[in-house]
């Protein structure tokens, strides 16, 4: 490394915008979980497109890998250096623009919160249609570059189909992205599309030109329990089929329920136990809770319902599912395995993988809970030291062989890359490579995440 070069760095953004003291960039060498740490050569916080730009191109002279930084609430390890890195924080890119009425797309720089981007559509008469539990945190750079789902992927799908287009600083410093907002450019290939997902590794997201859903204006939540997971897995299709304004369904069980309320000190939902809950939440612009009820009425074996309509209410029912990320977390450094199963095969996972993580890591607690209307599983496994692979090892395998995929949202990381092979062919791989290694020849991007070092 020049010696040098973090005075080139401060000539771009500024002394104030170059950390190197351990106080000011502890909360940026260590992840959400507490799992993954590093050490950073700095912590760069450049404040337009142009000077990310100049920063990628200083470090990619010196041979300084760059790890793009936004709100560090992933949950993969691909937020934080791994070796001394530049860590290349977005926060400062907060540019967010008028909401376009007439096509209803807004374009944001990669610093803006998801709960900002949410108020601005909202008073411009939109919605943003992916929402997660970080939303205070989370940016638009990290939710682009982890094709982040979240609770809505069920009526909105992933970011990527937020998506219109994105602007990236490329490995060797070049801009390139388009934010004119065509709906319709068939016109090479889709780099906004490839650049969704990659996780750092390709470009540096700088901006995205998003596309905005309809308010919900009249939202309903009900709060079902089941003293049986296949009942409760049954309801979800019968919902689905029978609630045409569905926006989220979402699982967890008694364990997970009990730890969110000891944590937080929330009263049970419900006097008695359960195996299984199921939030569904219905959203449209008249009221959907006649049809919502009657979607209820008509499940088989529910054992309990909690009906939410004002807000605060609403809010007190997600809280027993949202919650559940931090609860876990407050017993230590969780291992995080984001799982979906092919439907006839979830029931039988939920229940098969306590036993097997037993079987690896005695006395381990594991929590589950997620997405139910995307066959999304979040494993949640307390109790096992952070680099102990053993139960990453054999959950992943459980998922392969039931031809699941080992990452449903949060990406591959630095987590999950040894078993890309489970879910992934040579030739896939091999493709992967190519693209990585004709975009960033260099390994500067994000070293080390998704793809094993060579
Ligand atoms: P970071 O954590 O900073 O970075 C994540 C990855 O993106 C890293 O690899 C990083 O290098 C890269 N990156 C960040 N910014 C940029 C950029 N501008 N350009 C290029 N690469 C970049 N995720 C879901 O999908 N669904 C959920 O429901 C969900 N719920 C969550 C709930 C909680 C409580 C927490 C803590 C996390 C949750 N997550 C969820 C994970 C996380 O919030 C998302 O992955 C989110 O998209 C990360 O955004 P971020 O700005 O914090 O990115
Ligand atoms: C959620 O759905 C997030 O709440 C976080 O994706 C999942 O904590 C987790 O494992
Ligand atoms: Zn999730």
């Amino acid at each position: 490394m020049p010696p040098d070069l973090l005075a080139r760095l401060a000539r771009i953004v500024g002394d104030a915008h170059v950390l190197t003291d351990a106080d000011t960039t502890a909360g940026h060498t260590v992840d959400w979980t507490g799992r993954f740490r590093g050490p950073a050569l700095a912590v760069v916080r450049p404040g337009t497109t142009a000077e990310v730009a100049q920063v990628v191109r200083e470090c990619a002279q010196a041979g300084v890998g760059v790890v793009p930084q936004g709100g560090n609430t992933g949950l993969v390890g691909g937020s934080v250096p791994r070796g001394g890195e530049v860590v290349c924080s977005l926060r400062r890119l907060t540019r967010l623009d008028a909401v376009d009425l007439r096509t209803g797309q807004v374009t944001a720089g990669a610093g803006v919160t998801l709960a900002r981007l949410r108020e601005h559509a909202r008073a411009a008469g939109w919605d943003y249609g992916v929402d997660l539990a970080a939303r205070d945190s989370a940016t638009v750079g990290g939710m682009v570059a982890t094709n982040a789902g979240g609770v809505h992927v069920l009526r909105h799908g992933p970011t990527r189909r937020q998506l219109v287009g994105v602007e990236a600083v490329l490995a060797d410093g070049s801009v390139v992205g388009r934010l004119d907002g065509l709906e319709k450019d068939n016109t090479g290939y889709d780099l906004a599309g490839l650049l969704c997902g990659s996780e750092g590794t390709l470009g540096v997201v700088t901006a995205a030109r998003l596309r905005l859903v309809p308010p919900a204006r009249e939202v309903v939540v009900v709060l079902l329990a089941f003293d049986d997971l296949d009942d409760a897995l049954d309801a979800v299709g019968h919902l689905r089929r029978d609630v045409d304004c569905l926006s989220a369904l979402e699982l967890f069980l008694q364990d997970g329920l009990d730890l969110v309320c000891a944590q937080l000190g929330l009263r049970a939902p419900f006097t008695g136990a359960h195996r299984a809950y199921v939030l569904a939440e219905a959203a449209a612009a008249s009221d959907p809770t006649p049809v919502l009820a009657g979607a209820v009425d008509a499940l088989a074996a529910v054992a309990d319902v909690a009906v939410a309509t004002d807000p605060e209410a609403r809010r007190a029912l997600w809280r027993y599912r949202e919650a559940h990320t931090e609860a876990v977390n407050r017993l230590g450094p969780p291992h995080k395995l984001d799982v979906a199963l092919p439907a006839g095969a979830l029931a039988e996972f939920v229940t098969a993988v306590p036993a097997a993580v037993e079987t690896v890591a005695p006395g381990a607690r594991v929590w589950l809970f997620g997405h139910a209307g995307d066959g999304n599983v979040h494993v949640n496994v307390t109790g096992v030291a952070p680099d102990d692979a053993r139960v990453t090892d054999t959950v992943l395998r459980m998922v392969a062989q039931r031809r699941g995929s080992i990452s449903a949202e949060h990406g591959i990381g630095v987590a999950k890359r040894a078993w890309l092979h489970l879910v992934r062919s040579e030739a896939e791989i091999a493709a992967y490579r190519a693209v990585k290694d004709a975009l960033d020849p260099r390994g500067i991007l994000n070293p080390g995440v998704l793809l094993p070092p060579r």
